[in-house]
């Protein structure tokens, strides 16, 4: 398929780019670090999303050179900002099968010279359920580099709460889907339930899509840790980057 063929060329010809979301403690209100979010501006099509994207170049397999892309442009960005804010990457389920993830993570850290306890991956429930031995085995390497791990989009996938207490989680991402219906009673009974799960285990819990003032209070009120979402900011272009433009000027 053409996608396909375009996605394969799209590095070589500087047509990816990584945005960054803030994230910021709710005890606090401090920035605590940025998710890192890949775009892909395509010639013809122009910007295509990496919802449309991804599985294609799971498919493919371009996923292995895209995600090594991704990582080590966002440690090297990292590397440039304050030195106590963090980068989350999403690591893909076909990326968690690569044989030596562990190795390139490693050699991406070192090559960057971006300080271990800086990074985060952000994994789905899926991407774990397919190998649990192996998935667990994996994410326990990953720690013992000292890099986190956050379950992304929490509340969505497949997986069982014995997945949480048995893998080494260092953060649960609430999905934005159950932000985005927070005015229905159900949602944000689901929203407290995951915060108070959270809290029994003692895993910080970040949730996403917080677009307004309530969905905030409503958060703090029930200790959530971390919120991500439009109320802080959109994705945007790195922090450092900008004051390097700026520089220029
Ligand atoms: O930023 P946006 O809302 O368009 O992201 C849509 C989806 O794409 C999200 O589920 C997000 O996790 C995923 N995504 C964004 N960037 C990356 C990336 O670098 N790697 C992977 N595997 N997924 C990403
Ligand atoms: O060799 P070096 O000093 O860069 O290693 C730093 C840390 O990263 C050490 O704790 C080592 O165990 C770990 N490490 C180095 N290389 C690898 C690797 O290829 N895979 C894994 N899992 N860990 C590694
Ligand atoms: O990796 P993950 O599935 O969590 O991807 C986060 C996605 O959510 C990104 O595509 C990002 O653009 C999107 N997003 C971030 N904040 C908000 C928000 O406040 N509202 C909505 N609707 N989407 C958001
Ligand atoms: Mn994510
Ligand atoms: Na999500």
């Amino acid at each position: 398929r053409q996608i396909a063929n375009d996605l394969r060329q799209a590095i070589d010809r500087d047509e990816l780019t990584v945005l960054y979301q803030p994230q910021h403690c709710l005890a606090t209100g401090e920035l605590s670090g940025y998710e890192a979010l890949l775009r892909w501006h395509h010639p013809t099509r122009g910007l295509v999303r990496p919802d449309e994207f991804i599985v294609v170049a799971e498919e493919t397999g371009e996923i292995f050179r895209i995600g090594e892309w991704v990582l080590r442009e966002a440690c090297r960005e990292a590397r440039s900002w304050a030195p106590e804010l963090k980068v989350a990457v999403n690591l893909s389920a076909v990326q968690l099968g690569q044989t030596d993830i562990v190795e390139v993570v490693h050699g991406i850290l070192v090559d960057t010279g971006l300080s271990p306890s800086r990074l985060e991956l952000e994994i789905t429930e899926t991407a774990i359920i397919a190998d649990k031995l192996r998935a667990l085995h994996l994410l326990r390497r990953i720690k013992g580099l000292g890099v986190s791990i956050a379950i992304d989009d929490f509340g969505t996938g497949y997986s069982s709460l014995d997945t949480l207490h048995s893998f080494p989680f260092d953060k649960i991402k609430i999905d934005k889907s159950f932000l985005m219906k927070s005015d229905n009673a159900q949602a944000r009974a689901i929203i407290k339930a995951v915060l108070a799960l959270g809290q029994s285990l003692q895993v910080p819990v970040l949730a996403e899509g917080v677009e307004t003032a309530s969905q905030l209070d409503l958060l703090k009120e029930q200790g959530c840790d971390e919120a991500q979402g439009y109320y802080f900011g959109r994705p945007g272009l790195s922090p450092s980057l900008l004051a390097r433009q700026a520089d220029r000027q």
